[in-house]
């Protein structure tokens, strides 16, 4: 992977950073952010983490955890270099206005969105941003120590299902190998990530399962899902508690497509698609104005839920004449 020279240069040369991420973040984002921040740190820079929505609690196992703020707190002044994480575009970040800074600068594995940013280095190809900043510390001679070590194996092992989906590589299981050797406890991380749930997300796991309907298209067999408001209110939950969920009907054999449909808080669905070997879920995410990768992608829409499943399942049909 080659990274981009004016980048090195600028996290060499500037001395106020500012890393954001998208909203509702996950593993990638949160990991990514903070072993950047801490490496910058340890540089002797100023470096502060903030996202829109904070810490998710199933995250607060991640050293160093306590850097990441709410957007409110965030202090941008024109000496800042923004560095925007594991999205690209302000909308993902959860700001409406261009801010008053120095320097913007996306770090990205996902498709273009818009053409935001100063300096722009998105690698679609990568699969998680973690990996990218595995490859910048390694460059900037930074050094990583056990905390950015065990943030960045978190970071890679949450956006490919540890290991396990098709955009592992050599590459990725090599940089894995390498983060363990610095520090990263892969059993202790697994264990958090997978094996640490609340009762109350488990109860609503048990809910989202029985909304399970699977529905042939085609050659193509699709699992939906639903999770409403009152679902949430009725287990104790909020929609930080459903990450991987959509993952859960693709262990079904012949299902190639799970499509997660979760209410939002000002009462629109938004869907979570998940899909086997070369099923292309993005390409159906775009259909509805959303985006994602071939495996995994998602999309926002507004209106009656039964509705929304009808024009779901007829994109399906539309977009993807797939060999299976
Ligand atoms: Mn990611």
């Amino acid at each position: 992977m080659r990274i981009p020279e004016s980048i090195l240069e600028i996290l060499r040369r500037e001395e106020r950073f500012v890393i954001l991420s998208h909203i509702n973040p996950e593993g990638d984002a949160l990991g990514s952010s903070i072993a950047l921040a801490l490496a910058l740190r340890r540089m002797g820079k100023a470096a502060d983490v903030y996202n829109r929505d904070g810490l998710p609690s199933i995250y607060g196992f991640l050293p160093g955890s306590d850097l990441v703020r709410r957007l409110e707190e965030m202090k941008v002044t024109p000496e800042s270099v923004v560095v925007i994480l594991d999205c690209n575009d302000l909308e993902r970040v959860g700001i409406s206005e261009r801010m008053d800074c120095k320097l913007s600068m996306v770090i990205d594995h996902h498709e273009t969105e818009s053409d935001y940013g100063d300096i722009r280095w998105i690698e679609p190809e990568c699969p998680a941003t973690g990996m990218m900043i595995y490859y910048l510390l390694k460059s900037l001679d930074a050094g990583i120590d056990s905390v950015m070590a065990t943030n960045l194996y978190t970071a890679i092992s949450i956006d490919t299902g540890t290991f396990r989906y098709s955009n592992t590589t050599a590459e990725t299981l090599l940089a894995g190998a390498d983060l363990i050797r610095l520090g990263a406890d892969p059993s202790f991380v697994a264990e958090r990530l997978y094996e640490s749930w609340s009762r109350n997300r488990f109860m609503l796991l048990i809910e989202t399962l029985n909304t399970l309907e699977i529905n042939r298209v085609g050659s193509i067999t699709v699992a939906t899902t639903v999770i409403t408001s009152e679902m949430f209110r009725r287990t104790g939950t909020t929609s930080s508690d459903t990450e991987n969920f959509s993952n859960f009907p693709r262990k079904i054999e012949e299902v190639h497509i799970s499509a997660l449909f979760r209410e939002t808080e000002d009462g629109r669905w938004k869907a979570s698609l998940r899909s086997k070997g070369d099923v292309n879920v993005a390409r159906i995410a775009s259909h509805f104005g959303g985006g994602g990768h071939k495996n995994a992608a998602g999309f926002l829409l507004d209106g009656d839920i039964e509705e929304i499943k009808r024009a779901f399942l007829k994109a399906v049909s539309e977009n993807l004449l797939v060999k299976t």
